[in-house]
């Protein structure tokens, strides 16, 4: 196996024997192997006459199942395997077709030659700068890939990006100069904020829009259910049907924004947020007692102590943990879990207290007046995007620092599990307005671009480079690559991108980043407060 995609990669440069995350190396193989022919699939749809909705499907799951720390189910991917082969069979005409795109086996024994032979991965590709882009794309394709499908799930799409991603997957297999390959990056950067605005779409007019709410962090004396990942229509089904049972529901990590919706709130039985970001659900989850539900990642490879209470279900998966199918109309029949709960003590109370968030769009909009004025008297000097994701490794306390030292004039926006590293120190607010103003899950960095935009037109300034906003933000997974090739199409210079800077980068990728949006890692708490905020 090698595997370079997230940020915890092996001594930041790539995972070889198994993965930090969990990842066994057969597993790693797997998704190689779907993902090269994933893209086979995208050239025979390209070449074709139709489109078919089925393709996109079937190469949007595919790309979402290999997101790090979603599926580490061989079993799975071997059957999504197989499902992409038969579609190819069905589909192929009498072309000239790439070698990907001519794979017709679903005999395992062959599909391991193949494997073995190196040919489907990553580093086939020989030339260092070639591969580092187009694994870039890649990469971003996964985080587009998620987000779409959520939107899909709720009955919304952009049939643009549905199409980009195909014709992107296709290119992926041709050969290609650096400059074409800067060029599909940027483009998957602009489909990229496609993508979140239709998620943002189908979030808001399926739930309402998000609001300043408080968020109860105890617990009460029912058992519970904890739901975990990003999938809001999961999270509403599960609502629904535990609604009369006597079970409470609690979200976990990047569920955490569901809090928000109005929709969510008038169900009696959601208690609210139980627990911190995904790596720490080792221990969370042992203490909840209580079921647990996976919609997407992260999943950390479970203890025997709850293997048998969690769930997956969507792109998620584990060997051992029993799965949720969804039937022909979409519905995921709970009636597992819920039962399972009932026969559970209560969740072990962590935390007391609660905490303040809601702040996507809209919610910041009927704020404006307010954010504007006290920008211009001064007591408002600066705005720290820190959005993305959180991570187990201990050099990430350099966020919680950062949040501490920052003068009390700052305002964050965060969306994204990042916010766990600071949501809970209590920085206060400025004439009322919290410091920390969190917009929700990751893809809701979409409303902190928006929040940016609107500030353009407030201040009369030409761009959002000329607004009081820094970006010091932090990666895992590939969603975040999708979030930041978003804000590098639209313009959003000198990010700062941390702990490290992405192993599949290669140096002259770079250099390319570095010279044209003035991207750079971090350094040290102090320097970084002098670079970004003092300045
Ligand atoms: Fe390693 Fe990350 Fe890949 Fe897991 S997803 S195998 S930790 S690089
Ligand atoms: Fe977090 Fe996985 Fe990225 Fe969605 S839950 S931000 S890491």
């Amino acid at each position: 196996m090698f595997c370079f995609q997230c940020q915890e990669t092996f001594k930041n440069s790539g995972c070889i024997n198994n993965g930090v995350c969990g990842k066994t190396s057969e597993v790693a193989n797997l998704q190689d192997f779907l993902i090269w022919i994933s893209k086979g699939l995208s050239e025979i749809a390209v070449k074709g006459k139709d489109k078919e909705s089925e393709v996109v499907d079937r190469v949007i799951l595919n790309l979402f199942t290999t997101i790090t720390n979603a599926n580490f189910d061989n079993t799975a991917i071997k059957e999504r395997i197989v499902k992409t082969v038969e579609l190819m069979n069905s589909l192929r005409e009498d072309k000239d077709y790439s070698e990907a795109a001519r794979w017709s086996s679903v005999d395992f024994s062959e599909i391991s030659e193949k494997i073995n032979s190196q040919e489907v991965s990553i580093l086939s590709e020989k030339n260092e700068d070639i591969r580092s882009l187009k694994e870039l794309i890649t990469y971003g394709l996964k985080g587009m890939a998620a987000y779409t499908r959520h939107a899909k799930v709720l009955g919304y799409e952009s049939e643009r990006v549905n199409n980009f991603i195909i014709k992107a997957m296709a290119e992926l297999l041709k050969e290609k100069t650096i400059d074409e390959l800067i060029s599909l990056t940027l483009e998957t950067g602009s489909m990229g904020y496609e993508a979140m605005a239709t998620l943002d779409s189908a979030n808001t007019k399926t739930y309402g829009n998000p609001e300043i709410s408080e968020v109860n962090i105890g617990t009460r004396k029912n058992p519970g259910i904890l739901v975990s990942g990003h999938d809001l229509k999961d999270f509403e089904m599960l609502l629904e049907q535990a609604k009369d049972s006597g079970v409470d529901i609690y979200t976990h990590s990047e569920m955490l924004p569901a809090n928000y919706y109005p929709k969510f709130k008038k169900y009696e039985n959601f208690v609210g947020n139980y627990g911190n970001a995904w790596w720490k659900q080792r221990d969370e989850f042992e203490a909840f007692n209580g079921p647990i539900l996976m919609t997407t990642n992260c999943i950390v490879p479970p203890k025997n102590s709850y293997k048998d209470k969690l769930f997956t279900t969507g792109a998620a998966g584990y060997p051992g943990c029993e799965y949720i199918e969804e039937d022909k109309d979409g519905y995921k029949d709970f009636s597992k879990i819920i039962e399972m709960a009932k026969k559970c003590d209560a969740p072990e109370e962590i935390e007391k207290g609660s905490i303040v968030g809601g702040f996507a769009h809209s919610q910041v909009m009927e704020l404006a007046d307010k954010v504007i004025e006290n920008v211009k008297n001064g007591d408002i000097k600066k705005f720290i995007v820190m959005a993305g994701c959180d991570g187990r490794m201990s050099d990430r306390n350099y966020y919680t620092e950062f949040a501490k030292k920052l003068p009390d004039s700052t305002i964050i926006l965060t969306a994204g599990c990042a916010k766990y590293r600071y949501n809970k120190l209590n920085l206060g607010d400025i004439n009322g307005i919290p410091r920390v103003l969190d917009a929700g899950q990751c893809n809701d960095s979409y409303s902190l671009i928006q929040i940016a935009l609107a500030l353009v037109d407030a201040f009369g300034v030409e761009s959002v480079n000329d607004l009081p906003i820094v970006y010091n933000i932090a990666w895992y997974e590939q969603k975040a690559v999708i979030v930041l090739l978003a804000l590098l199409s639209l313009g959003v210079k000198n990010i700062h991108l941390g702990p490290t800077l992405p192993a599949f980068l290669s140096a002259n990728v770079v250099k390319v980043l570095v010279d044209n949006f003035g991207i750079s890692g971090i350094t040290n708490v102090e320097d970084d407060l002098k670079t970004l905020v003092m300045k």
